[in-house]
């Protein structure tokens, strides 16, 4: 009976499995389609319906198991009397592990051509080394310790002249086992701190290295930048102060705030080989600073300032020519699910040379707007 139920159950998931591949592909450009259609919310009768039909199918399953047991009972007749069951589940058990496994080596193969392009920040550097040396111990143990397990499971499984030994302690191999696994812990936390401290505050600038800070303000669905002006710092600001055309709230009473800008189009512009700090605010809600070419990412969080620091190694037009993509570009976004037109929430990233940059920037919009500003000013004063 239980062979039965674990056959139909390993039936009934690869159906599942199917099902969603299939599915997901179709709800995927019926999403895109929607998300384009209109930004607001709305109940998906869709997943509701498939989830209902899931549960009904895996009521009907149960209670044929039901109606089985039944019959055995009353009828004293069990198709499965002569089949060794132990080995049976061991078979199974082999069947789903090494299956899984299977899936999993070729799920890794199939979707790397997805991965990121080579980091285009210094730091991004250290995490992607990170990242390969974590995974270049626990690939390999993953793989290890499933054959092992796979292993045990066909060697031990039970069986009527196959009483288990119990054996409580085995000091020896648990100080082996111990030692073995502590030491790539403690290696790759103590790297890690270093390297994920570097993006926070980690960094300082070298010597002629160019600084710049930025601020981008995040709000449902849009992301605003502000660039400081030839002071080469940003001004203060106040969230009493936002309103009207000062969607940002800056103090224009402060000198660096006057001639800080504002730049319209949807784009951040970067200069290669500056560090360069990003500020990272909300006017509303929770939204995230995303910048996965740079291995960045950071919160916006309402009422708190949080930062993040980056030296863009590649510019835009080195990238086009090193992935033979003439239409690729760096991309930041938003990284929390904000809101309805949360899809909205990207922007081109622009990485050029300094000179390209100071060109650009001289061409953007200043934040200062005088009259209705300082009339704001004056209010939150009196
Ligand atoms: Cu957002």
């Amino acid at each position: 009976m239980t062979c039965m139920v674990q056959l139909t159950v390993l039936g009934l998931m690869g159906t599942l499995w199917a099902q969603i591949g299939s599915a997901s592909k179709a709800r995927a450009a019926e999403l895109a389609l929607q998300e384009a259609r209109s930004a607001a919310l709305s109940i998906d009768w869709d997943n509701i319906l498939w989830t209902l039909v899931w549960l009904e199918t895996l009521g009907i399953v149960l209670l044929s198991f039901r109606l089985i047991q039944l019959v055995v009972r009353y009828t004293g007749y069990d198709p499965f009397a002569a089949w060794d069951r132990d080995k049976a589940n061991m078979r199974l058990w082999m069947g789903v592990g090494l299956g899984g496994l299977a899936l999993a080596v070729w799920g890794a193969i199939k979707y790397a051509p997805f991965a990121l392009p080579e980091a285009a920040s210094i730091h991004g550097k250290y995490i992607d080394s990170l990242k390969d040396f974590t995974l270049s111990f626990t690939f390999p143990a993953f793989i290890l310790v499933h054959l092992l397990l796979f292993y045990m499971i066909w060697r031990y499984y039970n069986g009527k002249s196959r009483a288990a030994v119990y054996e409580l302690t085995n000091h020896t191999l648990e100080r082996g086992v111990l030692i073995a696994i502590s030491i790539p812990v403690v290696v790759i936390a103590g790297w890690g701190i270093y390297v994920w401290s570097l993006p926070v505050h980690g960094q300082t600038p070298q010597e002629n290295q160019r600084t710049l800070e930025i601020e981008v303000v995040a709000e449902q669905f849009q992301w605003r930048v502000r660039y400081p002006g030839a002071d080469n710092k940003l001004g203060r600001y106040h969230y009493k102060l936002i309103g009207g055309e000062n969607v940002l709230g800056l103090d224009f009473t402060d000198p660096k705030a006057q001639d800080d800008l504002l730049p319209t189009a949807k784009e951040i512009h970067l200069p290669v080989g500056a560090l360069v700090t990003i500020h990272v605010r909300s006017k509303d809600v929770l939204h995230s600073l995303y910048l996965p070419h740079f291995r960045s990412h950071v919160y916006a969080v309402p009422g708190q300032k949080n930062q993040v620091m980056l030296v863009p190694t590649v510019t835009t037009k080195e990238m086009r020519r090193k992935l033979q993509d003439p239409e690729f570009d760096y991309e930041l976004a938003c990284n929390q699910l904000c809101g309805g037109a949360h899809y909205n929430m990207r922007m081109k990233v622009v990485v050029e040379s300094w000179e390209e940059y100071t060109q650009w920037l001289s061409r953007q919009k200043p934040a200062y707007a005088p009259p209705q500003s300082l009339a704001v000013n004056q209010k939150l004063k009196s």
